[in-house]
């Protein structure tokens, strides 16, 4: 089998997505994700300037060694640009293999490990009574487990902390980047105020998580574990930025309130100190930035040895196929914790018909040869890019700060 052709689509029916069409001359194709939220176009250079002309004529059955040709071969290693490109390659090359073999991707990475996949919607809201409603509403439709995040009284709402649910993220995506305020003051005591109004709503039988976006440091981080520790969360997301691996030592040594973080690592080199030194519980790399199937099954297997679990990140900005990939990941691995799901906007849904399914609170893969996700063109068509970008955060005197 040879790759005759492939093709890059930029489409944004709702959020920009770049996706991957790998063809064959055995008339079999694959698909893969390739989407940098608000760098779209930086992977659309790459993929077409430097990697689609060095993959025309190879045999795409080779999904290994095409993985470490684009990863060693380019010189300059890892990066979310380059692990994004090599990302959308391998889920089409996957694709293509488990169409061949007439599998689900499932199948072929082992088999089904569980019934289901359970997933974690999100609850937001300008205050804790608007939260609590949320989290009811979506426990109502069979959740079993709910992100909570609440506005900041005295502060403007900003991303993540407000209203999440539409495809702006509660207007915070902008065509150039809004510029929001936060303040770690404000926001530390009002964490635990809203997790005991959630757990007398809604009671202990159900997981409750909480996503910092990277806002505080190591030591601000411990308190807001030790104060949760008292309502049980499942986790605390992406509490300090991970550049600084032993910074999750001066966590864990405070509290056993779980860790999870991982979203925008892009190799196993991002996470094995955290791994192999047992400092997370969860690790949150996604199959789209983290290196396609191979890399995510890679990361997992390692974190399978030290008691980490998986927990795939699966916002908006994760497109349908990814998604795929790694419901069928979740699906066969020893070790799945959970799968972040935030659903997707109808245009979405047309642009990607999909073997895989949702139902209250939980995913299944399909049964369709391959990933199961395919991309109508010419519903993409009608979807033109759109620049979008990610706030940028300050503190309160003008201070540029993490999030
Ligand atoms: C999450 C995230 C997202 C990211 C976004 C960046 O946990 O789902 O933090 O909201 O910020 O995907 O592109
Ligand atoms: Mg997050």
């Amino acid at each position: 089998m040879k790759i005759t052709d492939i093709k890059i689509i930029v489409a944004s029916p709702g959020r920009n997505f770049v996706t991957v069409k790998v063809m064959t001359d055995e008339g079999l194709y694959g698909i893969g994700d390739a989407t940098v939220n608000g760098r779209e176009k930086a992977v659309v250079a790459y993929l077409e300037d430097h990697v689609v002309p060095c993959l025309i004529g190879r045999d795409p059955q080779r999904i290994e060694d095409i993985w470490q040709y684009l990863y060693k071969g380019a010189y300059w290693r890892r990066g979310p640009i380059t692990m994004a490109a090599i990302s959308g390659v391998d889920m089409a090359l996957w694709d293509i293999k488990a169409k061949a073999a007439n599998m689900p991707l499932y199948q072929l990475l082992g088999g089904r490990s569980r019934d289901k996949v359970m997933v974690y919607k999100h609850a937001g809201g300008l205050d804790i009574g608007e939260v609590v409603e949320g989290v009811v509403a979506l426990r109502e439709q069979g959740l079993d487990a709910i992100r909570a995040q609440v506005s900041i009284p005295g502060l403007p709402p900003i991303y993540g902390t407000g209203h999440s649910l539409d495809q702006t993220a509660g207007g915070m995506i902008k065509a150039l980047p809004e510029e929001e305020v936060w303040s770690t003051h404000k926001y530390l005591p009002l964490i635990p105020r809203l997790f005991e109004k959630v757990r007398d709503a809604v009671g202990w039988d159900v997981h409750l998580l909480h996503d910092v976006h990277h806002r505080l440091t190591p030591i601000e981080a411990a308190r807001l574990g030790k104060d949760l520790e008292p309502f049980r969360l499942f986790w605390l997301e992406d509490a300090i930025p991970a550049e600084l691996q032993e910074g999750f030592r001066i966590i864990r040594q405070h509290t056993t309130q779980p860790i999870a973080v991982g979203e925008v690592f892009n190799t196993i080199w991002d996470c094995q100190q955290l791994i192999s030194e047992q400092l997370i519980d969860y690790i949150r790399v996604t199959s789209v930035h983290a290196g396609g199937v191979t890399g995510l099954k890679k990361i997992f297997d390692f974190a399978a040895i030290y008691h980490v679990r998986s927990a795939c990140h699966g916002p908006m900005d994760v497109s349908p196929v990814a998604m795929g990939c790694n419901i069928h990941v979740d699906t066969a691995i020893p070790n799945f914790g959970i799968q972040e799901f935030s659903g997707y906007t109808d245009a979405t849904y047309d642009m990607f018909p999909r073997a895989w399914s949702y139902d209250r609170g939980y995913l299944q893969p399909g049964e369709a040869p391959g990933h199961g996700v395919d991309i109508d063109e010419a519903v993409a068509a009608k979807y033109p890019y759109s620049p979008a970008y990610l706030p940028v955060a300050r503190l309160e005197d003008g201070t540029l700060t993490s999030w």
